[in-house]
């Protein structure tokens, strides 16, 4: 049995976008005072949407809309068709909180099925579930996908090392699903417990945050697996399981019979040209509870050209390359930490594992300290050349001056959520960036 459907041809797609553009359009105008609001502003009714192009008249969607609207933001259908609601912690504020229809449970229930189709697993695979349940969307998520495709899972959230080194060995599972940076903890964790030989696990699917190629090699080394897919989701889109790269890696499929997907310039909020990098803009097609209008996900990436050679019908977009909210400015360069970790990952001798600190000097100016992990079993001796190297990569492709800290290798947190890379010091404000 397939979850993907395989005779979508690009007219067909087309076609199935237009219709749930109207029906979204219309949908939330005759039942969601907020967006009625919005698109009146706009000067928009749902009759106007004659075309895909048409889109663009439509007034975007932003966080601040979500926490305005608390506690039910976008809801668009009454309280009594709502079965579930989940919640995101934005960094500042309210809670992001989204209301789901049976509908909308079972809608993405399918659309995870699909990825773990695309990830080519069976109705035989064991699925160990390390990501948190609860208002969350990551565990019940993962779970559903299972129900659906038929896969066994195990769900054990993110627990403590101890007890996922024993599921793995004790009930022979075959994938495990977490953010990257508990892939990496638990890759450690069966390295130093020297597990491998007893462990089945063939993949691994990881999300929820950016991580970089250095990071998935580590982890592809440690674990002994064939591929480590990454998956894309957010709350305000269902959650996860809105895409995943198949075994090809070239791209994240992503399922655009449910939404389109827009990259916008962050700046100007147009169109950036065809396979140009930009912000994702998301619109949904189908979601009944909370669904999306031109909604800003402030993720970067961009929309990837051609047919995948898997055979794919699904679309591409790129892997999530940061945030444009995570991007700092240090003597007034704009920098995003995955600038930094672009060039970490290209040098030898360190891990995978930095930490970026922007402090203040007594005489006010402005300094960056990167700490990074020396290179798992290499020696401190070699410690100074090499953060002058790394000093001296940073100066040339970002062009910045930082002082760099090589520190042991496992000496940086981990976590088994979403890490936290950049400290902020500077005018004693300690928030993350
Ligand atoms: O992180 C959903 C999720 C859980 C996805 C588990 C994948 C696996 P939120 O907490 O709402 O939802 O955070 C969404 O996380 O806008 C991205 O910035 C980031 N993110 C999610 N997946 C990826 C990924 C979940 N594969 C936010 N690569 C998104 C990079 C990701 N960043």
């Amino acid at each position: 049995m397939s979850f993907i459907p395989k005779d979508l041809t690009e007219d067909k797609l087309k076609k199935i976008q237009l219709e749930g553009l109207k029906w979204t359009v219309g949908h939330v105008y005759n039942n969601s005072p907020f967006y009625r609001k919005k698109l009146d502003n706009a000067g928009i009714k749902p009759e106007d949407i004659r075309s895909l192009d048409d889109i663009q008249h439509l007034p975007l969607t932003d966080k601040d809309d979500l926490q305005k609207e608390y506690p039910f933001p976008l809801r668009s259908v009454p309280f009594e068709d709502i079965v579930r609601i989940h919640a995101s912690s934005g960094t500042t504020g309210k809670r992001k909180v989204l209301c789901y229809t049976q509908k909308d449970v079972d809608v993405w229930a399918d659309i995870f099925a699909r990825c773990y189709e695309t990830a080519g697993l069976t109705r035989k695979d064991r699925v160990q579930i390390a990501v948190g349940y609860g208002l969350w969307t990551a565990g019940v998520g993962f779970q559903a996908g299972c129900g659906r495709f038929g896969a066994m899972a195990v769900a054990l959230r993110p627990a403590n090392a101890d007890m996922h080194c024993e599921m793995l060995v004790d009930m022979e599972t075959t994938v495990f699903c977490s953010t990257a940076s508990m892939a990496l903890l638990m890759a450690e964790e069966i390295h130093k417990r020297d597990l491998l030989s007893k462990i089945k696990v063939k993949k691994i699917i990881l999300g929820a945050e950016r991580h970089s190629d250095a990071m998935r090699a580590r982890i592809k080394e440690l674990m002994g697996v064939d591929h480590v897919f990454d998956i894309y989701g957010l709350t305000e889109l269902y959650g996860p399981g809105t895409g995943l790269d198949c075994h090809l890696h070239n791209g994240i499929h992503y399922w655009a019979d449910h939404f389109i997907f827009e990259i916008l310039d962050p700046v100007s909020l147009k169109p950036v040209s065809a396979g140009q990098q930009g912000e994702l803009v998301v619109t949904t097609l189908r979601k009944e509870g909370s669904p999306l209008i031109r909604y800003r996900t402030y993720d970067v990436t961009r929309i990837m050209d051609g047919a995948c050679p898997c055979g794919s019908s699904f679309p591409m977009h790129d892997r999530i390359l940061g945030r444009t909210d995570d991007m700092f400015i240090y003597k007034a360069v704009n920098i995003y930490p995955s600038q930094i970790d672009h060039v970490l990952s290209r040098l030898d001798g360190i891990g995978s594992e930095f930490q970026i600190y922007l402090k203040q000097r007594e005489s006010g100016r402005d300094m960056m300290l990167i700490k990074v992990e020396r290179e798992a079993g290499a020696k401190n001796a070699d410690d100074d050349p090499l953060a002058e190297q790394v000093a001296t990569e940073i100066r040339r492709k970002i062009l910045v001056r930082c002082q760099v800290e090589i520190v042991d290798y496992g000496s940086l947190p981990r976590t088994e959520r979403k890490s936290r890379r950049v400290f902020d010091q500077r005018n004693n404000d300690t928030a993350a960036v």
